[in-house]
């Protein structure tokens, strides 16, 4: 059975609807702090759990005989950055949590993503590549590359089937994004909608590498499914679809919207995006498990707008 920590958070609400049409409804066991989003209702298993709460996520795998984990619960950067002690205790103790846990009950395989941002401004910007200086300048990149290493750590010491992603900014519709610095790449298309305009909080020439939501799902189920011998990356694997800039995605949303207008007012999240990678380098994702991106950036306009 398979749990996931966190199912109602951007990525966690699509990857449970997805597991559950795999391997069947009652076989994913969905979990959160918050209550049970809209649409996980009447589609499965969904029990209220706090991550931070080892013993009662211990008694809750033993008790819906889990073998499999998914960690999404996170604090996010922009969020991270006005609660650094905050967002390092939940970042950390939750993954320290659950892959104790994997370890004490020889658990089948754990799921955590990383980021793009555990690269900072001294990392190559231009297909930043899997192995360079990694030098995280936000808590939240921080946590991430730490928690990295103690996937690496936890899979070479004690064998956990541990497996990870650096996301890009991720893009869907279906639930709400959780307090990130590439959200404005979800809410212009909120504000194309109900307003023709959007006031967005990076400047129009910051390019960052992006990804449609059903891409980043379908990367995790097959780097979930791949192989154990074809994993040769296990702190977090660099995987990549597309890079864009407010301007350019702008620009595609005008084709549909033609009256839409953008402003721009730079805030605090403009200095984290500048640390961040333009563009990634995930050749090693391609080579050990086929990774191949499908949404480009016009091919994910025209499904948000359809969409939303
Ligand atoms: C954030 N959406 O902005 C996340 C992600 C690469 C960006 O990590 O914090």
């Amino acid at each position: 059975k398979i749990l996931v920590i966190g199912a109602c958070g951007q990525i966690g609400v699509e990857l449970t609807l997805t597991l559950r049409k795999i391997y069947g409804d009652t076989n994913v066991v969905a979990s959160d702090l918050r209550e049970e989003h809209e649409l996980l209702k009447g589609s499965g298993p969904y029990v209220s759990l706090d991550v931070m709460n080892k013993e009662m996520l211990h008694v809750l795998v033993i008790r819906h005989n889990i073998t499999q984990i998914y960690l999404l619960a996170a604090i996010l950067s922009a969020t991270g950055e006005k609660n650094p002690l905050l967002a390092w205790h939940i970042n950390m103790q939750s993954l320290l949590n659950v892959l104790d846990i994997a370890k004490e009950e020889g658990l089948d395989k754990v799921y955590w993503p990383s980021s793009i941002a555990v690269f900072g401004p001294n990392s190559p910007k231009e297909t930043t590549p899997q192995h360079t200086v990694i030098e995280p300048t936000t808590i939240y990149g921080i946590s991430k590359f730490a928690g990295e290493r103690w996937c690496e750590y936890y899979n070479h010491r004690y064998g956990v089937d541990v497996r990870s992603l650096r996301y890009p900014g991720l893009i869907s519709y279906k639930s709400a994004p959780g307090g990130g610095t590439t959200d404005y790449a979800i809410e212009i298309f909120h504000e194309a909608q109900e307003e023709k305009k959007y006031t967005c909080f990076l400047s129009e020439d910051t390019y960052l590498p992006m990804m449609y939501m059903p891409d980043a799902i379908r990367a995790t189920i097959e780097l979930m499914e791949a192989e154990q011998p074809k994993i040769s990356v296990r702190s977090s694997y660099n995987l990549g679809a597309m890079s864009f800039s407010p301007k350019e995605i702008a620009a595609e949303i005008k084709k549909h919207i033609p009256d839409f207008t953008i402003s721009y007012q730079s805030d605090y999240r403009q200095q984290i995006a500048d640390g961040w990678p333009k563009s990634i380098n995930d050749e090693l994702a391609r080579k050990d498990w086929g990774w191949k991106p499908d949404y480009d950036l016009p091919k994910m306009v025209t499904d948000m707008l359809k969409n939303l």
